[in-house]
């Protein structure tokens, strides 16, 4: 089926390209559109024309899938250059998403209209790329090519609303885009078109010491990424060449990022994000409902999943041992709630609204008409154990229960309950209103359709869901624990602290472990390893600097102290010799001389246990994919997207 269709009525050609499920602008599509402009100009009856999308969205972009395949005519370029240059006026309808080459056409377009909830951007620098078919070139002539290179090099949509502040929308349409649309075609039925953007002056530009701000914001938070960086210098080339040179010049640009390896790195985990989230197991298996949700602790994760849920548009009731603690779980999603208010993700009414729907209660009860609940108390066996023969008492029997435990044995929680079948493991991770990635963790026991709602509640609240095994620590905190116990290793060795956080950083990583783990907290593993003790052998290989540090109550930053000392001038933490002088005595204690250790080799060593414990846990079935521990490596621990994951850095296929 063609996906571009074409209508002519009293004088007005609509367009309307219809290729689910993101109506990305493919060969057909392309072809669709060149072939409209022809009959549109050829036809006197046509005095302008309307481009609009069925479906959910405006195109969302150039098809991705095609970026690995030899480029088949017409090319996106051409494509824009044949609107632009059609002699018929074109007015782009957008709703949903105008992305990347999506824009682009809409760019390419003489007027552009948009539905007040609808989002623009490019994209493009989420996949190692920048706009390929004029973005840079157009948008530096119709916006100030300051904001022009801020937003691409962002990568992040902008509202509508904005849109039209910055003059890349003309206007807004009302309740139905098609009938606004129309109506501003039947205004400009008869006007001559405006002259094409690539042909003007570019708006008044910057300097080169502005443009140079501009870049070096950029390289600072790119963190190694070249896209936004190669983004800036585009948008800066395209307001000091002619139309021509700098369309050609941003081809040129375009073309070599698409064979980089970092835009094939950042294309494999869009693709592998989207892959993990639809196991082949849980495929055509209706979920059960998710109206009423309840969450079982009101710590930080407690109220990070209360907020997350609430959020997604969901009622929540929180659980809490006494009315103290119940009263502190709620203001913290209140909190967490208010600060996506000032972030500006949710309006006035919409938290309200939100807030309407969290309740709280010190008697377990109150989940008697709760779909799912969420445990997250205390990570201790018993604890949980207790709470799952309550929820086993006071829910109905259809409801799904979840635990939000790091590690424990799901399959000996799921067993607390009568009926097993509903249990499973949702592993959020901290801030979990803010993390994108959980982990759904699958005891044998438990039913295809319960495992199908833990997938429908991740796309409710817009997560990666990853499914999991059982196994200590599941995928995420086991590859962590292993890389944690490497990193300790090479402090005895004679690492410090900062040398590893450092090579971390120049890495890519947002952060280093230590100042990870200073962030979390020291406590919680701390007690982790006091339990296991026992279970350890006496001759197993064991660095004790981190239980030093506790034994000095050295929590992290909310003891002032951990890893590093944090007063009040060094909010990111000093170097604090005392840490130095623990660390030189354990490597003395057991005999170790001390060496100096290269950030590259730390890295190697890093990346390389990461391998090999992905690879134990792929043979032992607790992943299903290598896919799957790069998603949960990228979205759960920082591990740089650019570099596509540690399973994918260690294919020499993938990297060719
Ligand atoms: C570009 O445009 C370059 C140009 O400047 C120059 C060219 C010369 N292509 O995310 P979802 C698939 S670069 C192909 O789950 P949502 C996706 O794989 C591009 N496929 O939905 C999935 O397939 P499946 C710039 C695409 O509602 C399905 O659609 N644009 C593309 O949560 C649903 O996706 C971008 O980077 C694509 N472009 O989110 C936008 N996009 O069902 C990338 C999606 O088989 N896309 N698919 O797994 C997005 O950000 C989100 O998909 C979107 C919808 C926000 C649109």
């Amino acid at each position: 089926m063609n996906p571009v269709s074409l209508a002519i009525e009293r004088g007005i050609a609509v367009v309307t390209i219809d290729n689910p499920p993101v109506n990305a602008a493919s060969q057909a599509v392309r072809a669709g559109l060149v072939d409209a402009v022809r009959r549109i100009d050829g036809d006197d009856a046509a005095r302008v024309a309307v481009l609009i999308c069925a479906g959910r969205t405006f195109v969302a972009g150039a098809d991705i899938r095609e970026f690995d395949q030899p480029p088949v005519g017409p090319l996106l370029p051409e494509v824009v250059a044949r609107i632009e240059t059609a002699t018929t006026p074109w007015i782009a309808a957008i709703h949903g998403t105008a992305l990347g080459g999506g824009l682009e056409i809409a760019l390419g377009c003489h007027y552009r209209i948009a539905d007040p909830k609808a989002r623009l951007g490019f994209p493009e620098v989420n996949l190692g790329l920048i706009p390929g078919a004029g973005g840079t070139v157009r948008l530096a002539r119709l916006i100030q090519p300051g904001d022009a290179a801020r937003m691409i090099a962002s990568g992040k949509p902008i509202a509508a609303t904005r849109a039209v502040e910055l003059g890349l929308v003309d206007r807004l349409a009302g309740d139905d885009l098609r009938d606004a649309a129309l109506g501003f075609a039947a205004e400009m039925q008869g006007a001559n078109r405006p002259s094409p953007l690539s042909g003007r002056a570019p708006l008044a530009c910057l300097d080169a010491s502005q443009w140079q701000a501009i870049r070096t914001a950029t390289e600072e938070r790119a963190r190694g990424r070249i896209a936004p960086v190669e983004a800036v210098d585009a948008v800066r080339e395209a307001t000091e060449l002619a139309g021509d040179a700098a369309l050609a010049g941003e081809r040129e640009r375009f073309v070599r990022l698409r064979q980089s390896p970092q835009s094939k790195a950042m294309r494999y985990v869009f693709f592998a994000e989207r892959m993990v989230s639809k196991p082949p197991e849980i495929a055509g298996i209706a979920a059960r409902p998710l109206g009423h949700i309840g969450v079982v602790g009101g710590g930080t994760m407690g109220a990070g999943i209360s907020a997350a849920v609430l959020l997604s548009g969901r009622p929540v009731t929180m659980i809490e041992r006494d009315r103290g603690l119940l009263a502190k779980g709620l203001a913290a999603t209140r909190a967490h709630l208010g600060a996506s208010l000032q972030r500006g993700l949710i309006d006035t009414a919409g938290h309200e609204r939100i807030l309407a729907g969290l309740s709280g209660s010190t008697d377990h009860r109150a989940l008697a008409d709760c779909d799912l609940v969420i445990e997250a108390v205390f990570e201790d066996l018993d604890v949980k154990l207790a709470v799952f023969g309550e929820l086993d008492r006071v829910t109905k029997s259809q409801a799904v229960l979840a635990t939000n435990t790091s590690y424990l044995d799901v399959g000996r929680i799921a067993r607390a309950v009568r009926d097993p079948s509903r249990v499973i493991g949702l592993h959020f991770f901290s801030p979990a209103h803010i993390m994108k990635l959980l982990e759904i963790v699958r005891p044998e026991t438990a039913a295809p359709d319960v495992l199908a709602t833990g997938f429908a509640l991740a796309r409710h609240l817009r997560k990666i869901a990853v499914p999991a095994g059982v196994c200590d620590g599941f995928i995420a905190n086991r590859i962590m624990n292993a890389y944690r116990r490497t990193c300790d290793t090479m402090l005895e060795e004679g690492a410090l602290p900062r040398d590893i956080d450092d090579a971390m950083t120049r890495f890519g990583f947002a952060m280093g472990l230590y100042a990870v783990q200073d962030l979390a907290g020291l406590d919680i593993a701390w007690a982790m390893r006091k339990r296991q003790a026992e279970s350890r052998g006496p001759d197993a290989p064991y660095v004790a600097i981190a239980d030093r540090l506790c034994e000095l109550g050295r929590f992290g930053r909310k003891a002032g102290a951990g890893w590093y000392l944090y007063p009040p001038d060094s909010p990111k933490g000093a170097v604090d010799p005392v840490v130095e002088q623990i660390i030189r005595e354990e490597s003395a204690r057991k005999g170790i001389e001390r060496r100096p250790i290269t950030g590259d080799e730390i890295m190697q060593r890093i990346v390389q246990t990461m391998q090999d414990e992905g690879r134990r846990i792929l043979a032992e079935g607790i992943a299903a994919s290598a896919e799957a521990i790069d998603v949960v490596m990228v979205n759960g621990f920082g591990f740089p997207r650019w570099r596509g994951g540690p399973m994918f850095m260690g294919d020499p296929i993938a990297l060719c």
